[in-house]
């Protein structure tokens, strides 16, 4: 028997509306170390997106430093990372040697077919050397890393043969498993959209080549145990309960609140289902969105106030206006009354009427700089009139290059 803790999506380093999530992130971390010790847990995955951003700040990657120096000191015996898509693949394996020394495997890039084994980690007990598992460690698949384009394929063809090339990764090293006695348990790590998940809306830059990558039921049966990142709500997949996101760590946004988070616990045995056990996490912030008219609104804020006043670190909103005006005054009012409650008042924005949201004559027209980049876009595509099945594909790439420019990341997946 193996005893695993299956965590993922920490984005260190993550700002919301402007404000730092530092001391919630290193105190969930605190605590996902004191799970690790209350249970005894022997190896710890992490299924990508380590940080938030590709060049993360200073502070976000001392905390990454200094948590693997926690995680070499604690009793877990091994530590397997892969990359998620925000991470970059050369920042976080800077310190992949150094790790290694300790039992903490580091995978950024996917190996070669010829080098399969590499993604293989073989945990061997540091004192008896006996095989206790193996970890099948699949970073976040870039296209390049799985298929081979060539210039006269559809887009079918190509979401095809992406898919495929998934598939025949997951399947390799399923079969390179095979060299291992079968008493032995493997577990894979990927960091992908399957199949069956439950994104919440509006979570940005979840595919790769626009379409969930993995069919969770098809995967090879060798696999014991399969613990996913990426998606940020916990969840087991439907037909395959042995496939899993952890989810995020810390919610990351206010869409992202009403979910739990936590992480996996999970005692493994060769050949047997496993009933992975949920551990919620303690290290909460609450983050709502309140909308109305702005007397509503200081009414829920005052609600939402006295709820949470216990707390250990101060609740965010964020204020709708919907039929109402939005003038100094009025956020004035919201401000003092969120500052009376004890909650921090991140943002006010106002709600478009319907009357307002219909295309507007041209002597109507609105300056550009009042429109996000999103709204200018779908003006665009509904002036050329594209059918509907393309602009949904099309609002994805979109969607991916204008979260990839905010975020910085030069690699477009
Ligand atoms: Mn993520």
């Amino acid at each position: 028997m193996l005893r695993i803790l299956h965590t993922a999506d920490w984005h260190l380093g993550q700002t919301l509306l402007g404000q730092p999530r530092h001391e919630e992130q290193q105190r969930a971390l605190d605590w996902l170390l004191e799970i690790i010790e209350a249970n005894q847990v022997e190896a710890l995955i992490v299924a990508g997106d380590i940080f938030d951003v590709a060049s993360p700040a200073e502070d976000a990657r001392k905390m990454y430093n200094d948590y693997l120096a926690k995680l070499a000191k604690s009793c877990v015996k091994w530590v397997v990372i892969i990359a998620g898509n925000h991470d970059s693949p050369r920042m976080i394996s800077n310190v992949k040697a150094l790790a290694g020394a300790f039992n903490i495997h580091i995978v950024a890039i996917p190996a070669p077919a010829e080098k399969l084994s590499d993604d293989l980690i073989e945990l061997h007990d540091p004192t008896s050397d006996e095989l206790r598992g193996v970890v099948a460690a699949v970073p976040f698949l870039q296209d390049r890393y799985v298929r081979s384009s060539s210039r006269d394929q559809t887009l079918e063809d190509k979401e095809l043969a992406l898919t495929a090339g998934i598939h025949a990764h997951f399947d390799r090293l399923a079969e390179a498993c095979n060299a291992y006695p079968k008493d032995v348990p493997v577990l894979a790590t990927g960091h992908l959209y399957a199949t069956g998940a439950k994104a919440r809306e509006g979570q940005d830059n979840i595919y790769i080549g626009n379409i969930k990558n993995l069919n969770a039921t098809q995967l090879p049966s060798r696999f014991d145990y399969v613990a996913l990142g990426h998606i940020h709500r916990p969840q087991k997949l439907p037909g395959a309960e042995h496939v899993t996101y952890s989810g995020s760590l810390i919610a990351l946004d206010f869409l992202e609140a009403s979910d739990e988070k936590g992480v996996w616990l999970q005692d493994l045995e060769a050949g047997k289902s496993p009933d992975p056990q949920w551990i919620p996490s303690t290290v909460v912030r609450r983050l709502k969105q309140l909308s109305g008219t702005s007397e509503e609104i200081i009414k829920k804020l005052k609600a939402f106030g006295v709820r949470h006043i216990e707390d250990e670190f101060t609740p965010w909103a964020e204020a709708v206006l919907v039929d109402d005006f939005a003038d100094e005054k009025r956020r004035n009012e919201l401000r003092q009354a969120a500052q009376d409650a004890g909650v921090k008042l991140l943002k006010i924005t106002r709600q478009r009427t319907a009357a307002e949201s219909t295309p507007l004559a041209p002597e109507e027209l609105e300056a550009l700089d009042e429109l996000s980049v999103e709204e200018v876009f779908a003006r665009k595509c509904a002036d050329v009139g594209i059918p509907s099945d393309v602009q949904k594909r099309l609002d994805r790439l979109f969607h991916t290059v204008v979260h990839d420019a905010r975020t910085g990341k030069t690699e477009t997946t």
